[in-house]
């Protein structure tokens, strides 16, 4: 294996929040990162501007639905490891556009795979895999959570896609010998995370609520249950899968599950309010399925890849909370810091 300074890793989706955090972490350890990110009509750099004046990075354009694209990039770079991290990531909005979804999702990593076993097939595969891809399977010990092989149930576009994908890697590891992995992780939060997810969502009303710019959250199903776990640490287990002598499957989890309500009190009681008097159930916010409960077993992750958590979900939402409530106060004062903590 080379050195980390010779290794050039390709991230699809950088500027997302899993993508900024593991330019960050390859960057640090010397890495040269090429960073994928489709076009946008508004800038949506704001989890990387830090990262544009760094001599080993270099971001350029693409889209999942451009196979040609794709395969100029991996022809051009050969890069060591490629992680594949890009999608239409909302499970809700994945009902609005299926197609859209599945095309970038299912097909996008089709093309991602083959662009590899034809152009670099010694380039090491991640694939961003998601605990949604279990839907309401029962196939799971209650105290233990889902494991790698535990019958999966999609229940929306986005997770059937998900699944085709993570199907395609190991046909792709299996039939052709290319060192691709799937992690299948669980639910994952940040300060960077996206501010339509509802983790983010709550921690942003409550820093607003807490200064009188906003008087109700809308929620939707605040009884699901999810095992959250902090993006940095979950970044690592991605990296520490291409790392390994062949390429597997492994779910990345804290094997703690938490409703949205639980989520809600661990916020509000860190702004010392009391959500009840805010939150409105709007139907609006109800998906036609919805994935009721997961818990993941990161049993083989510890065992193989020496992983383990470090957040549990009430620290999380303490840092979430305490980094938008700075946020908004410097927003309020005229000086808002970039989105990076
Ligand atoms: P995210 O913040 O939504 O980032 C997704 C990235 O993909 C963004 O950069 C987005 O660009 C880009 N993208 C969307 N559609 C694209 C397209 N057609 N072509 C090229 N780029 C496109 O998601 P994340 O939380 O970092 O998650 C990273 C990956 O892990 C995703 O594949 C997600 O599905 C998967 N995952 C996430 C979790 C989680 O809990 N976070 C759990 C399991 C799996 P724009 O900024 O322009 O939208
Ligand atoms: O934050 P969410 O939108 O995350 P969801 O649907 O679990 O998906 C996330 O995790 C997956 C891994 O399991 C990833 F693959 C996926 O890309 C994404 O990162 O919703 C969490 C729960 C759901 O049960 C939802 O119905 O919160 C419920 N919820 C209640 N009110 C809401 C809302 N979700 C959103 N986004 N907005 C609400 O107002």
């Amino acid at each position: 294996m080379k050195n980390y300074e010779d290794r050039v890793a390709v991230i699809t989706g950088v500027n997302g929040q899993d993508g900024s955090y593991l330019a960050d972490m390859l960057l640090a350890k010397g890495y040269t990162v090429i960073g994928l990110k489709r076009r946008t009509s508004s800038i949506s750099t704001t989890r990387i501007d830090h990262l544009f004046n760094h001599p080993k990075f270099k971001m350029y354009h693409f889209d999942l639905t451009d196979g040609s694209a794709i395969s100029h990039i991996i022809m051009t770079h050969k890069p060591d490891e490629f992680y594949n991290l890009a999608a239409q990531s909302h499970v809700a909005v994945s009902f609005d556009i299926p197609e859209y979804t599945s095309d970038g999702i299912a097909s996008g990593t089709l093309k991602i795979l083959e662009a590899i076993r034809t152009l670099s097939p010694n380039t090491r595969f991640y694939q961003a895999s998601s605990s949604e891809m279990f839907g309401d399977s029962e196939d799971y010990d209650e105290k233990c959570g889902y494991t790698e092989n535990s019958i999966m149930m999609p229940v929306s576009p986005y997770a059937v896609a998900k699944l085709h994908a993570h199907h395609m890697t190991r046909v792709y590891r299996n039939a052709y010998g290319l060192h691709a992995s799937s992690g299948i992780l669980f639910n994952h939060e940040s300060p960077r995370r996206g501010e339509t997810f509802v983790t983010r969502k709550i921690t942003m009303a409550a820093a607003r609520i807490k200064m009188g710019l906003q008087s109700e959250l809308r929620l939707g199903n605040i009884d699901a249950l999810r095992d959250w776990g902090y993006a940095e640490d979950y970044v690592e287990a991605m990296w520490l899968m291409l790392q390994q002598p062949e390429g597997d499957d492994y779910v990345i989890a804290t094997q703690k599950t938490h409703s949205v309500r639980e989520f809600l009190d661990a916020v509000f009681e860190e702004a010392g309010l009391d959500w009840n008097k805010y939150v409105v159930i709007d139907p609006k916010y109800f998906r036609p399925n919805e994935v009721p409960f997961l818990l993941g077993d990161p049993s083989k992750a510890k065992r193989v890849l020496g992983w383990k958590p470090k957040v549990d979900m009430k620290l999380l939402a303490k840092i979430m909370y305490k980094y938008d409530a700075a946020l908004l106060t410097k927003q309020m004062q005229g000086s808002a810091p970039a989105l990076v903590e």
